[in-house]
């Protein structure tokens, strides 16, 4: 387990071989295999491609392709830990198309805003948001088999950023480098983490794209693992606080935290009750890179969605189902997108 400090230091260890990395499939990956000398982590990762191992296929990811199941080792360590990791999911020419359309909506004058680069459901960036990994998982963690349809989703999308990084970005205590939650835990709401009869409801749920190398220490996300079950406060004067500012255990939760090692392609899962942070990208070698996609159930929405109708005209059907709005009894029930059915 690599341990996290405060955003600006760097004791994390990238030797670090992260549990929650779990495969996809039992297939081989072809750029799993590609990048398998460049970190531990990745030793997970070679027999884990999700989608497949011809690495020149662009085609798999349509909303027409047959989920990948999530598997019982991947659902026991989301309920475990609240995020999993499925390292090498994309091709390397995935990965080197993906990246090409991120660096391309870097403007010359980008002061590293998430909401100067809101391009995540466009090009060959929307096949992330109905790839059949993030399909067959959120089909497990977001929705019930009666609300899963051939002609449309059980689950919806209601956010996407992309994320770019130099060497040297730093974190903010103010913004997303203060460890947080979507709402805190331990309390009872729409958004937060859930199981019952042996079935995980993950609440608000994050799908986030790593499409260079991270390294455990370096600035990938991080986590305090467990918490998104949480039966207590942690710490601070205000209950409905969703973030540890005043919290008298900061230095402790802190150290407590986590966070992982992935080759490029990779994608990490997450419930956002699940308290997580921003960390200083110290990675002399390259930059951060993702796509964050955020999902929810069919009934239950948290973000104004920042995606304009016009894109989601353009999307095969199936995929625009992801932006209907947010319901369920009336008419002829909840199906399918429209200009008169889209998500706020
Ligand atoms: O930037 C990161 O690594 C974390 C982003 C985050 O905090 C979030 O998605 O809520």
């Amino acid at each position: 387990m690599s341990t996290i400090t405060k955003p600006g230091n760097e004791t994390g260890t990238d030797s670090a071989v992260e549990p929650a990395a779990v495969s996809a499939t039992e297939s081989t990956s072809a750029s799993a295999a590609a990048s398998a000398t460049e970190s531990p982590h990745t030793a997970a990762s070679t027999s884990a491609s999700a989608a497949e191992s011809d690495a020149d296929s662009t085609s798999l990811p349509e909303s027409t392709a047959a989920p990948v199941p999530m598997t019982e080792e991947q659902k026991f360590f989301f309920d475990l830990k609240g995020w999993i990791l499925v390292p090498s999911v994309l091709t390397e020419t995935e990965i080197e198309e993906m990246k090409a359309e991120v660096y391309a909506a870097v403007k010359p004058d980008y002061q590293g805003k998430n909401s100067d680069l809101k391009q995540g459901y466009q090009g060959k960036l929307a096949n992330l948001l109905d790839h059949p990994v993030v399909v067959g998982i959120l089909n497990e963690i977001l929705t019930e088999p009666p609300f899963v349809g051939d002609d449309h989703y059980g689950f919806r999308c209601e956010n996407s950023f992309l994320m770019v990084r130099e060497p040297g970005w730093e974190s903010t205590v103010k913004g997303t480098g203060l460890p947080h939650v979507v709402r805190p835990p331990q309390q009872a709401n729409a958004m937060r983490y859930q199981v019952q009869g042996g079935k995980i409801f993950s609440g608000l749920t994050r799908v986030v794209w790593e499409l260079e190398e991270v390294r455990a220490g370096y600035g990938g996300t991080s986590f305090l693992s467990g918490s998104h079950k949480a039966h207590f406060n942690y710490g601070g004067p205000d209950r409905y606080r969703p973030n540890i500012s005043e919290s008298p255990w900061e230095e402790s939760l802190y150290a407590a935290m986590e966070d992982y090692s992935c080759p490029p392609g990779s994608m990490l899962v997450f419930t956002e009750s699940l308290i997580h942070a921003a960390n200083d990208w110290t990675n002399p070698d390259n930059r951060r890179c993702a796509v964050f996609n955020c999902y929810n159930s069919i009934w239950a929405q948290w973000h104004r969605l920042n995606l304009d109708h016009e894109i989601i005209g353009k999307m095969p059907p199936k995929r625009q189902s992801l932006f209907r709005g947010a319901w369920q009894l009336g008419g002829d029930g909840n199906r399918t997108y429209s200009a008169d059915n889209r998500s706020v």
